[in-house]
């Protein structure tokens, strides 16, 4: 049994959407950050960055922090979304997820949603950055029917729920065909739809 450790943000749902992808039995111990959970001292032995998503496998105590090291792990331990012959492709649009997509919109989402007005230099950065990543994953989509090869994989897990809060960029998803066909049709994905509400019933995958 796989005990995910976890809040209800984007990193938190990639893995509540593998969870559900490759049918492995697992629970869930929220952390909650709003009351700085993440720095108890319990919390950091397993996750010395105070951050969520960590994982423990029951199975062999094997604990993991960082959202695409888990990924990798679960994709390895199903033998799924992690095909070796897109391998090289996936490790590409994974580490592209994990080191630029996701800091970036996240710094997005800290001036443009979170905190408008408090530096219009950083509100702009993040902007244009956004509307760039934007469209090179579009640019990427246009080539192939998912980021590594025309099949699924643990690089569009961790992109999608990033993609997923559209509604705070004020990029325009519907500018963007390719991504926004891509974000569509994952979004109607029933692993994904029940992972996305690992938390919350209510919540879904917004639509375009
Ligand atoms: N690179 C990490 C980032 C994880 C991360 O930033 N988690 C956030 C929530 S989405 C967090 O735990 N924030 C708590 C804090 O910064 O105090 C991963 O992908 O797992």
């Amino acid at each position: 049994m796989i005990e995910l450790f976890s809040a209800d943000t984007p990193n938190g749902k990639k893995i509540s959407i593998m969870l559900e992808e490759i049918g492995f039995d697992y629970k869930v111990t929220k952390v909650d950050l709003s009351k700085d959970e993440q720095f108890n001292p319990e919390f950091i032995k397993i996750s010395p960055l105070s951050k969520i998503p960590v994982i423990i496998d029951h199975k062999n105590n094997e604990k993991i922090f960082e959202s695409g090291a888990i990924l990798i792990y679960l994709a390895e331990c199903s033998g799924k979304l992690y095909e070796q012959r897109y391998r090289n492709k996936i490790n590409q649009w994974l580490m592209v997820q994990m080191g630029y997509v996701g800091p970036m919109l996240g710094q997005h989402h800290q001036f443009h949603h979170y905190n408008p007005g408090k530096s219009k230099f950083a509100e702009d950065r993040y902007f244009t950055i956004s509307r760039n990543i934007y469209k090179a994953l579009d640019t990427r989509l246009s080539e192939s029917n998912y980021l590594a090869s025309d099949e699924y994989s643990i690089a569009d897990i961790a992109t999608f729920p990033w993609i997923a809060r559209h509604n705070w960029h004020d990029i325009g998803l519907e500018k963007f065909k390719y991504l926004e066909n891509w974000y569509t049709k994952i979004s109607k994905r029933e692993s994904v739809i029940k992972g996305f509400k690992f938390m919350n019933e209510k919540d879904f995958p917004p639509l375009p």
